[in-house]
């Protein structure tokens, strides 16, 4: 049964609908759901909002899409259920190519996201005929169109193994991850702590804003940001945030 509409918490129940419909049309893994619960967790002590200091990771990200020769965007079973018709819309705009790429691997589960986002009216990279050296897990397989050859990949909710792999291959990444302390966002070149149902919707009005801003404009965007100075601010306003909640079980400050 779907949650009534007056639900306090009616969204965030409406897109664990959403998810648990992609597990069972094939599109989602199961620990799809569980990966999600976490970045729940995140979202919930950041405030459940875009923060400053994500949409300062959005639009470097954005200028550092638009500088590149070859951007990449990298989607995964919760991804393209949470996001795959902005995702479509995102990679226009930049002219980014999209690509299926999976942890928990099957070519059937590959070809059946390719399916889901193909609905979107773009071209989706799913061969899988390539593998990025030094991975062990099944993210190494890759389309020789799309990831093997990027100069930058955007890669929303990413499990920590591929991360320090790309950048191996010196390409630069762009994440999207609710948790400042992954090993993903410790490690990407812009971190972007942010749901995704939130950020790529940020990323499209930046896209909108920026693309046709000269080669210069954008470069000194991507030289001016600090992605360890992102991250401090993302955890400096998780402590924050708790400080609140405990004065406010204190009763000693306002609630917000
Ligand atoms: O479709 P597959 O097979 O590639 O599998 C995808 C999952 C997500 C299951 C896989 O990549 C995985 O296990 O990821 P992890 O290790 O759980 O990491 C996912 C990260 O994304 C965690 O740090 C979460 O906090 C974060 N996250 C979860 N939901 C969101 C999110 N970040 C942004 N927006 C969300 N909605």
């Amino acid at each position: 049964m779907l949650p009534p509409k007056s639900h306090p918490r009616y969204h965030s129940l409406m897109t664990r609908e959403k998810l648990v419909e992609g597990v069972k049309m094939g599109v989602t893994a199961i620990q799809g759901l569980i990966a999600h619960g976490r970045g729940e967790a995140f979202d919930y002590i950041l405030g459940e909002k875009s923060r400053n200091f994500a949409l300062k990771a959005e639009k470097a990200a954005v200028a550092m899409m638009l500088l590149a020769n070859h951007p990449v965007i990298s989607v995964n079973g919760n991804a393209a259920i949470l996001s795959g018709k902005e995702i479509a819309e995102l990679s226009k705009i930049v002219n980014a190519k999209v690509e299926v790429n999976v942890f928990h691997f099957s070519r059937e589960r590959v070809q059946k996201i390719k399916k889901y986002l193909d609905q979107f009216g773009i071209e989706v990279l799913a061969a899988c005929d390539a593998e990025l050296k030094g991975l062990e897990s099944a993210r190494r397989i890759v389309d020789s169109r799309g990831i093997l050859i990027a100069d930058v990949v955007l890669v929303p909710l990413e499990d920590g193994d591929r991360c320090e792999i790309l950048k191996k291959h010196k390409k630069k990444v762009i994440a999207i991850d609710l948790n400042p302390l992954s090993r993903t966002s410790l490690m990407a070149d812009i971190t972007i702590v942010d749901n995704i149902t939130r950020a790529i919707p940020n990323m499209i009005k930046f896209a909108r804003e920026l693309k046709d801003k000269s080669k210069e404009e954008l470069e000194k965007i991507v030289s001016e940001y600090d992605n360890k100075k992102i991250l401090a601010e993302a955890i400096i306003s998780i402590r924050e945030y708790l400080t609140e909640r405990v004065n406010e079980v204190l009763g000693l400050g306002e609630s917000n």
